[in-house]
């Protein structure tokens, strides 16, 4: 399965319909020049976070409707930020209440470029596919329904009916309606979402894959079993009161820049941090608010950090183990000093295992698998020891390996060593992506409904909910690869990019019958088709929605909980997009027709209708729409917060796991792919990570000084990358040799350029995550192109 693009990569300029036919590249084009590198910025935020954020929002949406937009960010009645799902403070907000790269997410979809019909004509999909993923992007927002139809070179215009008949030609031909697969990503709201998941369980099936499977599923599935619930336990106030702060396996700097006012605000209480990171990050380091003036103008930002544990790429089982394990050797000096003994011996299940594994561990294998020394494990031990509040945070360094589950579950091991769940100041952080996956998965996008779900729905709709648990993305994959799967429609994202084996998912889209998505911008998910293809264009957060009953909100759900409105500020792209809940409600009742007894364009008419069946059905929506018109929205009920654990024995569970074993061959490497500062997933905004210090390029791996000697490369040097499993072996071509401050036998390089070599079967344990931070590489000096 060798990387397919030599056939005709490279052409940075690309002429517009000038290529023989060929099969459309699955893959960004190589780079023609090399990345010029600069030292790791210290400080995080200041001035040139101010530049970059007005000089993409103003060079892409020009004054007046950039500063509408900026305007309207995170306000109590503006939009929600689509750049990430950190929340809003509950009461006071400042006048910009937003970061450098969410200003960078509101520019690219408040571009005044447009992607239109004429475009279509110009550009076939094969020489588009020559160009990169900025390229792609930066054209512009969509604007017409695009069709490309078998065997066409270019896509055409067709009505919006035109459309929904078309799809629904295709679903209604199905042998069963578990033969086709419906994607959202998290930019969904609320009110598309249900109805979405409401119109695929009525046309007959539970295939719901969703972005979260290849994020924040293994902190679902780990929360459940430990806590009781697939969410965060904490809220912003708590970080508040906490005395230490864990952040592990995150880079807030870059994509949660608004934690950073939280992390400051603590670090200045003299709350201790501490990251666990193979990689310095800036924004951990120094950073410097970019709306405090004299931050400004040259202070020296606030100290983050206090302690930074660089751990070996998925050493952290080890390293949480050994965390775990200092804290009961201390309680055996002084007992009952350092483990919250009531907490445990009446909230709780299975400490004695736990601790009885962690008796019988070698501090040797603990130091040796996470690669970082003893003292410094003591030392950050002590930390957790001496706080009587503790907030553990993560993301994607925890949740994208193999072992996913264990590393989330033994982060959940030392809470409740200490007793930090369900009290002020304390509490789990898993630090969701997308603006609004959680709520989408509120909303019932899952592939495994609950029966009491399911239960609601069918009485309050009055039919029969499917009862076979449907697919998630890598299922949804491999169903496509081999024909089990003819339909793939999308509700925003990028399917093709996002997900792992980027040639081999490629290849499942091209088995299909139809590939259709509902997106703001052109993404290279669009270029790698099934037989027929759709392009269906939507409004963007940021817009107004005025549908019969006049201007409309939606609402989502943020990182912590709470459910709030997002109204959009500025004129729509084009008059002839249409909203999301809109584009879902005609598609039902094309699909369905008679079928369904709900009046599905009348629902969107005014969406507190939608709401009305939501707070019908879904639990904690009560009176949704009198709660959501509260300045900040409301909290969602959360058991283990409110200090209930709402697992089966209403016990929080301790557990055990064996150390993963990191097995790499002599000269292999283990790779983790990365967000650079420039990117928000496969939207690429700019070629600039700043505080990596990496300037105008992407096709990079960043390596150990010591391992680039062994290997016998050099700084600079053109390699070629070749994952190995199971015997498989993956290639990506032409990548440039970064020296950078990482462990040894570890490797860094950015998503999705890489995400060819992350393979279809390496999966984490029962989350089915791809292992988008363990890939096995080795690295060999760049072949001639073929
Ligand atoms: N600007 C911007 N904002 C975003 C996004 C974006 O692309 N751009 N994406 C959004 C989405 S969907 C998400 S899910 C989040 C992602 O937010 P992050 O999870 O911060 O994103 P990544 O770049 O994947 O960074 C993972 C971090 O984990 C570290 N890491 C990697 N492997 C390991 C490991 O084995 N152990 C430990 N301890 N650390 C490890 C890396 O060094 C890096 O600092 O951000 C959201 N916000
Ligand atoms: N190797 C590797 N792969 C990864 C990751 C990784 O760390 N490493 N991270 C994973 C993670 S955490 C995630 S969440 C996924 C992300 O996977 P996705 O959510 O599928 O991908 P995005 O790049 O966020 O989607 C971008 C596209 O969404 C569309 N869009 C933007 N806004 C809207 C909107 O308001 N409505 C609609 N309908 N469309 C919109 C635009 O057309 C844009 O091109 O990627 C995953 N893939
Ligand atoms: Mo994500």
């Amino acid at each position: 399965m060798a990387d397919e693009r030599s056939k005709g990569q490279g052409t940075a300029a690309g002429s517009p319909g000038g290529r023989p036919a060929a099969l459309p590249s699955a893959q960004p084009p190589l780079e023609t020049r090399p990345p010029d590198i600069e030292s790791v910025k210290t400080v995080a935020g200041g001035m040139p976070a101010v530049v970059s954020a007005l000089q993409h929002v103003y060079g892409q949406a020009g004054p007046v409707r950039g500063t509408q937009l900026l305007l309207k960010i995170n306000q109590q009645d503006g939009f929600d930020c689509p750049g990430c799902a950190w929340p809003e403070p509950d009461g006071h907000r400042t006048v910009t209440e937003f970061c450098e790269n969410g200003a960078k997410a509101v520019a690219e979809e408040g571009t005044l470029a447009r992607v239109t019909p004429e475009f279509f004509r110009q550009w076939s999909v094969e020489a588009l596919s020559r160009q990169s993923d900025m390229w792609l992007g930066k054209q512009g927002r969509l604007t017409h329904p695009m069709v490309l139809r078998e065997g066409a070179t270019h896509y055409e215009p067709l009505s919006w009916e035109e459309a929904f008949a078309l799809v629904a030609e295709e679903l209604n031909a199905l042998g069963s309606p578990d033969e086709a697969c419906f994607y959202t990503s998290g930019r969904t709201s609320n009110e598309a979402a249900f109805l979405y998941q409401l119109f695929v369980r009525q046309f007959g099936t539970n295939n719901l894959p969703d972005c979260a499977d290849l994020c924040h599923e293994s902190s679902g599935a780990a929360l459940t079993e430990t806590v009781g619930i697939g969410k965060g336990t904490v809220t912003l106030e708590d970080f508040e009161k906490a005395e230490a702060i864990f952040v592990i396996g995150q880079n807030p700097g870059t994509n949660h820049p608004r934690m950073l006012v939280s992390l400051q605000e603590a670090a200045r209480r003299g709350a201790q941090i501490v990251s666990i990171n193979p990689l310095p990050e800036t924004g951990l380091n120094r950073f410097k608010h970019p709306q405090e003036p004299l931050q400004l103008l040259g202070g020296p930002g606030t100290a983050i950090n206090r302690l930074w544990l660089q751990v070996r790429v998925n050493g952290d089982v080890a390293l949480l183990q050994g965390l775990g394990k200092a804290l009961l050797e201390e309680d055996a000096k002084f007992p009952g000093r350092v483990l919250a003994r009531d907490f445990i011996s009446q909230r709780t299940v299975g400490f004695e295992a736990y601790a009885a594994a962690l008796r019988a561990l070698s501090w040797d294998a603990v130091v040796e698998q996470s690669g970082v020394p003893r003292e410094q494990i003591l030392a950050a031990a002590e930390i957790l020891a001496r706080s009587e509040k503790t907030i553990f945070c993560w993301a994607m360094g925890l949740t994208q390996h193999r072992n996913a589950v264990a590393n989330i579950q033994e982060v959940v091991n030392l809470a409740l060593l200490r007793g930090s769940v369900g009290k002020p100041g304390a509490g789990l952080c898993p630090v969701r992506g997308h603006s609004n996956v959680q709520g989408d998965r509120t909303m019932g996008i899952l592939e495994k409904p609950s029966a009491a779900f399911l239960e609601a729905l069918e009485r309050e709709f009055g039919f029969t909910a499917p009862r076979t648990p449907g697919l998630d993305t890598v299922a949804t994959i491999r169903a496509m690869h081999e024909g089990r799967v003819k339909v793939l429609f999308a509700l925003g994202g990028n399917f093709l990019s996002a997900t792992p084996d980027t040639e081999f998912t490629a290849e499942a889209l091209r088995r299909t019958r139809l590939t259709a998505h509902v997106s703001t911008k052109l993404n290279r998910g669009h270029l790698i088709h099934g037989r027929r293809a759709l392009i269906l264009p939507c409004l963007g957060r940021t817009e107004r929605d005025v549908q019969a009953s006049g201007a409309q909100f939606v609402t989502v759900e943020n990182s912590m909980g709470v459910v709030h409105a997002s109204r959009g500020a500025v004129e729509p792209a084009a008059p002839t997009l249409r909203s999301e809940p809109d584009i879902v409600a005609s598609l039902a009742q094309a699909v369905l027709g008679a079928r369904s007894q709900m009046d599905w364009t009348g629902k969107v008419k005014d969406y507190d209708s939608i709401r009305e069946l939501i707070s019908q059905t879904v639990p904690g929506f009560s009176r949704f729409n009198q709660r959501v018109r509260e300045p900040g929205g409301f909290y969602l009920p959360n058991g283990p917060r409110e200090g209930r654990f709402t697992t089966p024995d209403g016990k929080a569970h301790f557990t055990v796991h064996p150390l993963p074993r990191i097995e790499l061959e002599p000269g292999q490497l283990l790779m983790m792919t990365l967000r650079s500062h420039d990117q928000y997933n496969t939207t690429v905004y700019g070629m600039d990570d700043r505080y990596r210090g990496i300037l105008n390029g992407r096709r990079v791996v960043m390596m150990n000084p010591e391992d680039i000697r062994a290997l016998g490369l050099a700084e600079g040097q053109s390699v070629d990358l070749t994952s190995h499993f199971q015997g498989e072996t993956r290639v990506a071509r032409r990548f440039v040799v970064v020296p950078y401050r990482i462990p040894r036998r570890c490797a860094a390089t950015y998503f999705p350029e890489t995400n060819v070599l992350v393979p279809i079967d390496s999966i984490a344990e029962k989350s089915r995550t791809p292992t988008s931070k363990s890939v096995v590489i080795s690295v060999a000096p760049a072949q001639e192109l073929a």
